[in-house]
């Protein structure tokens, strides 16, 4: 009996006082106001779509009184305070995590059965929040949910992007973007603060005054509007904020004039300037005005949050005497999520000696006390540099500064270490290799300005050291740490399956595994338990069936949920290797093929899922997404195999659908090349929904492995150190491939999946060594032990008991990535913060 209306018809419902409703006849009552008073469509109707936005509504309700619960308690207590800087937040889905953090997913399931509708459904009704691109800015969103559950003085920036990552299409020629309108109708988890308004400065240049001060002047000015967006903590008051900016003109700089004139375009040209800096996350670069926009998102991102940020200092000190700016470290801690944020370095400086008046001493060191970096990749392509002539244009004082920087580090270097001199052009921050096109190396930037530099696992952080970074160790040996990712137990266990954690919690016997997940390596001593396989293999039954049932919605392919279900879901890169697993498929196939009936019964039957979105321009991404495809269009039609494989495109893989993946996932695909992939996060999604790895020894794979033992984890592939040597010696041509990875490439390029060129795609398997072609990422190399892998995969499934063990071993191993636990290091080892719970 579900009601078509929200009373429109009856007595208006009434706001039930306080929102601080919990029960489910008053959430109902709230979720009917908002309906009614908070109306976005047009009365009379009160279907899924009307009570998402209600119930949403309602929720935010709770939101808004904790986060300002949050803030005045944070404005009284004063704590030093960290701000997160990230161009990406991959939030995903709101309502399940924020109901689920305020311990109401009862109250709301039964509310919305009152009022006719069924939670489940209702949830579907949301966009995800998409903007961020894959790892950095899901980590980033994990990351803001360990801050808020752990108390902690922590808030995000970021920007509100128009349009989030793309809208993946699968259609006969492959992927298709789309543009993400996840604003369509309107967010009801941002909070718009009218007040919050800062004016952000592009181009213009430098003045100088008589007394030598020099300040930047002219270009143009846009404003930054703040947005906020309620973290709420797990079973927490503390509720920390995601603040968004968004650009803004104002109504001085639209010309009524010109528009009056009919020069609708010019009349109103700041506008749509300021329309253009948050209309999308990452636009390509390839272009001049490319790379300026990206650059323009950069520095506004900056610039507005560092205004945000000493606004608040300054008033947080109103009363404590005079202002010191050499306490600002003490109250601040700038945390640069990968090179993205850099400006806010010299933004910094700016601030504090144009607009403070500070000296270049004072500003030097008050910055670097604040600031500290975290690297997220090696690949020589996304380390960011940005040629000084589009800096000198856009950001004239910027430039100035940073020159300023980079010769005070040439000076120190020249007076303390004349031993490292040579080293000076690769360490400088100003790359003058092509005097006619000197670069900024951005990460070169950070270094040298942040006090402590991250790498996100203990292999990427040590490659840092012995590699990218390893002059400055020898300059700074303390600079540098690692901080192993996490993910957060929340939206990554306890709500997307609560099979598993009720089966959990029921065997450890507490439900404090949630906010404290070493407590997971309790289900040890369970290992052999029948009671708990059994109910382990029921759970994982049942997330198997939900995910054959959403496979079969979007993409029509019907697959058995009694066979393995082996996933790869991530970014489409030749580094993380999605072409070993497709490969791999094709050989299986092929095998099976030319197997007996009878021989194929003795075959574990598999379906390979591989999701993910290839950048709009990366070609090779996008003939991998196409082969993919293609390959499971026949093999999924073939009646003589189809029962023992299938190869299944998942289109459009986001945080939401990798919520439903993840728990019914049996076998993960973690196979960048040893060295390359600097952590990686799904793997630890994975691991803790109890789901095995086949990998490479590679980021956070290794400490996975550490963490739940060799015997639980499918080992292939050459280690990182080996990889320099085994590229030098194909390059010598002393490499001589596997049968079967011949065979595998062969059998595509004879037609067998279509008509479709894959030979470009192949032929970068084949050759010499060098970025990009002769087979870099050593797919040839590691293809015969990934086959190995695979056999003892199948092995293993066939002894269901001995695959439960591992299974279950494999969640009790994953209690050390928690993002909680890596918060908790950031908040003592690199902020210096402390927990500062709402009484
Ligand atoms: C990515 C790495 C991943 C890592 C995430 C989060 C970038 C630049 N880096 O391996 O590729 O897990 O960052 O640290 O997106």
């Amino acid at each position: 009996t579900r009601k078509e209306t929200h009373g429109a018809d009856e007595t208006p419902p009434t706001a039930v006082g306080y929102p601080l409703a919990e029960k489910p006849s008053e959430i109902a009552a709230n979720i009917a106001y908002h309906a009614h008073y908070t109306p976005h469509f047009s009365p009379l109707k009160f279907d899924l779509e009307q009570a998402y936005y209600a119930a949403a509504e309602s929720v935010r309700d709770l939101l808004i009184q904790r986060w300002d619960e949050t803030y005045v308690h944070f404005h009284k207590a004063d704590p030093k305070q960290t701000y997160y800087l990230s161009m990406e937040y991959l939030q995903g889905r709101a309502l399940t995590n924020a109901i689920g953090n305020l311990d109401l997913v009862q109250g709301y399931a039964d509310a919305l059965n009152q009022l006719g509708h069924k939670l489940e459904e209702i949830v579907e009704q949301e966009k995800d929040a998409a903007l961020g691109n894959g790892g950095l800015g899901r980590l980033a969103s994990c990351f803001l949910d360990s801050m808020a559950t752990l108390n902690l003085p922590a808030w995000g920036y970021g920007l509100r992007y128009r349009y989030g990552l793309f809208k993946q299409r699968i259609s006969k020629e492959g992927q298709e973007e789309v543009a993400e309108d996840w604003l369509e109708k309107f967010s009801p988890w941002e909070i718009v603060r009218h007040d919050v308004r800062f004016p952000v400065r592009f181009f213009g240049h430098v003045e100088v005054s008589p007394d030598g001060f020099r300040k930047w002047v002219g270009g143009e000015v846009l404003q930054a509007l703040a947005y906020d967006v309620p973290i709420p903590g797990y079973k927490t008051k503390n509720t920390i904020s995601l603040r968004l900016w968004e650009a803004k003109a104002t109504a001085d700089d639209f010309n009524l004039f010109q528009f009056n004139d009919g020069q609708y375009e010019s009349a109103a040209q700041l506008h749509s300037k300021a329309q253009q800096i948050c209309a999308v996350l990452y636009p390509g670069d390839a272009t001049e005005d490319g790379k300026i926009l990206r650059l323009k998102q950069q520095f506004f991102l900056c610039s507005a949050s560092l205004q945000d940020i000493i606004v608040r200092f300054k008033e947080r000190r109103n009363g404590v005497g005079a202002l010191q700016w050499s306490e600002f470290p003490s109250k601040v801690a700038v945390q640069l999520n990968d090179t993205h944020p850099t400006l806010a370095i010299p933004e910094l400086m700016r601030l504090l000696m144009d607009g403070e008046g500070l000296g270049w001493d004072e500003a030097w060191d008050v910055t670097t006390k604040t600031v500290a970096y975290t690297n997220h990749t090696v690949l020589p392509e996304a380390l960011e540099k940005w040629p000084k002539a589009i800096l000198a244009k856009l950001l004239p004082r910027h430039l100035e500064i940073i020159e300023e920087i980079d010769k005070r580090f040439m000076a120190l270097i020249h007076s303390t270490r004349t031993d490292m001199e040579d080293k000076l052009s690769s360490m400088r921050i100003l790359d003058n290799s092509n005097p006619q096109k000197p670069v900024i190396r951005m990460a070169n930037l950070c270094v040298v300005s942040s006090h402590t530099v991250n790498g996100v696992a203990q292999l990427h952080s040590d490659i840092l050291k012995s590699e990218l970074f390893a002059d400055y160790v020898s300059v700074w040996p303390t600079k540098f740490q690692n901080k192993t990712n996490g993910i957060t137990p929340r939206r990554w266990l306890r709500f997307c399956s609560p099979e598993l954690s009720n089966i959990i919690t029921k065997w450890l016997k507490t439900d404090e595994w949630i906010t404290n997940l070493d407590l997971l390596c309790g289900l040890r001593q369970f290992v052999d338990d029948e009671g708990l396989h059994e109910e382990w293999a029921s759970a994982k039954m049942a997330n198997k069936s939900r995910l054959a049932q959403y496979v079969l919605q979007v993409t029509g392919v019907s697959i058995d949920p009694n066979s393995l279900f082996d996933i790869q879901v991530k970014r489409i890169h030749e580094y993380k290797r999605q072409l070993l697993n497709i490969l791999g498929a094709v050989y299986r196939y092929k095998k099976l093929k030319e197997m007996s009936i009878e021989e194929r019964k003795k075959v574990t039957p598999r379906t390979v899922m591989i999701g993910g979105k290839a950048f709009a321009t990366y070609t090779n991404a996008k003939r991998i997404v196409k082969l993919v495809n293609d390959v499971g269009a026949v093999v999924n039609n073939d009646p003589e195999v189809s029962k023992y494989l299938k190869v299944v495109f998942i289109p459009n893989y986001n945080v939401s659908v990798a919520e439903k993946l993840i728990p019914g996932s049996e076998l993960s695909q973690q196979t960048s090349t040893a060295g390359m992939e600097a952590s990686g996060t799904g793997n630890m999604k994975f691991s803790l929904n109890g789901c095995l790895i086949i990998g490479t020894l590679d980021g956070a794979n290794v400490e996975i492995r550490e963490e739940i033992g060799e015997e639980n984890f499918f080992l292939f592939g050459a280690r990182a150190d080996e990889v320099s040597r085994l590229r030098k010696e194909r390059e010598l041509g002393q490499f001589k491939p596997d049968s079967r990875f011949e065979e595998a490439k062969q059998f595509i390029r004879s037609g067998a999946f279509g008509s479709y060129d894959y030979n470009p795609l192949l032929d970068s398997l084949e050759g010499n060594s060098g970025y990009g072609r002769g087979d870099y990422f050593l797919v040839g190399h590691d293809f015969p032990s990934y086959m190995d892998a695979q056999a003892q995969v199948d092995e293993a499934y066939k002894d269901k008991r001995r695959w439960l063990k591992m299974s279950i071993m494999s969640t009790a191993g994953s209690g050390k990535f928690s993002s909680d636990r890596t918060i908790s290091q950031y908040a003592k080892e690199i902020w210096d913060i402390k927990a500062c719970p709402v009484p």
